[in-house]
């Protein structure tokens, strides 16, 4: 078990559940515009600088959970390669390279956009993207692809699995209700954007 079991949050795996995952010979590949591409392993990951973002997984399908989540920034990661002056998006394609999606630059830039490993201080299991998946508050769930292996620094944006399917490419959060995870499912009441607050609160 662990507290996203716990929390009954909703499993959603498009491509199909990858089944049991290694962290340990887990690998990460930064391609595309930058000085210095390279692969980031399991280990280098778990060394670097550790974030922990307090924030929350909102899905367009109207379920949100909140916590901790940590893991290395997206920054810090564009700095380790030098990313380039051309780079307008960041793609993150998960394990199998089937699920793919991107952000802008500036998404990808924030504070709490991280290469997720943990939530509430448990490593990340499979169901939930583990070893490491993206986590990107600010916008719709489908921008946190899960198990990714590779994470290509772009000029130009290209639509992902979700989006090539109808879902909107800015993926801006819209106010409404949403399940909230926390809350045993109960709906409660968004504004638009990142969901920092509830509206009944
Ligand atoms: N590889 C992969 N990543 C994915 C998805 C997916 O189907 N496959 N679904 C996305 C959607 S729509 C949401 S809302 C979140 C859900 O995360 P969870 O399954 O951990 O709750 O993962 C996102 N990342
Ligand atoms: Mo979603």
């Amino acid at each position: 078990m662990s507290r996203l079991k716990d929390l009954r949050v909703p499993i959603f795996w498009a491509e199909g559940h990858p089944g049991t995952l290694d962290r340990e010979s887990w690998k990460i590949e930064i391609s595309g515009f930058c000085k210095h591409p390279r692969i980031f392993t399991w280990p280098e990951l778990a060394a670097m600088p550790k974030t922990i973002a307090d924030g929350r997984l909102t899905s367009v399908t109207r379920f949100s959970v909140g916590g901790r989540w940590g893991g290395v920034k997206v920054s810090d990661i564009l700095g380790a390669v030098g990313a380039g002056p051309e780079v307008r998006y960041v793609c993150f394609w998960s394990h199998r390279k089937i699920y793919d999606t991107s952000i802008p630059l500036d998404v990808a830039m924030r504070e709490k956009t991280l290469l997720a490993y943990e939530f509430d201080a448990e490593l990340l299991e499979e169901d939930y993207g583990g070893p490491v998946r993206a986590f990107v508050p600010y916008l719709w769930g489908y921008k946190s692809a899960k198990s990714i292996v590779k994470v290509e620094l772009m000029d130009h944006y290209v639509a992902g699995f979700w989006e090539k399917r109808g879902y909107t490419d800015d993926a801006q959060i819209i106010a409404g209700k949403v399940r909230d995870m926390n809350q045993s499912g109960r709906l409660r009441p968004i504004p638009g954007g990142e969901v920092i607050k509830f509206l009944d609160e």
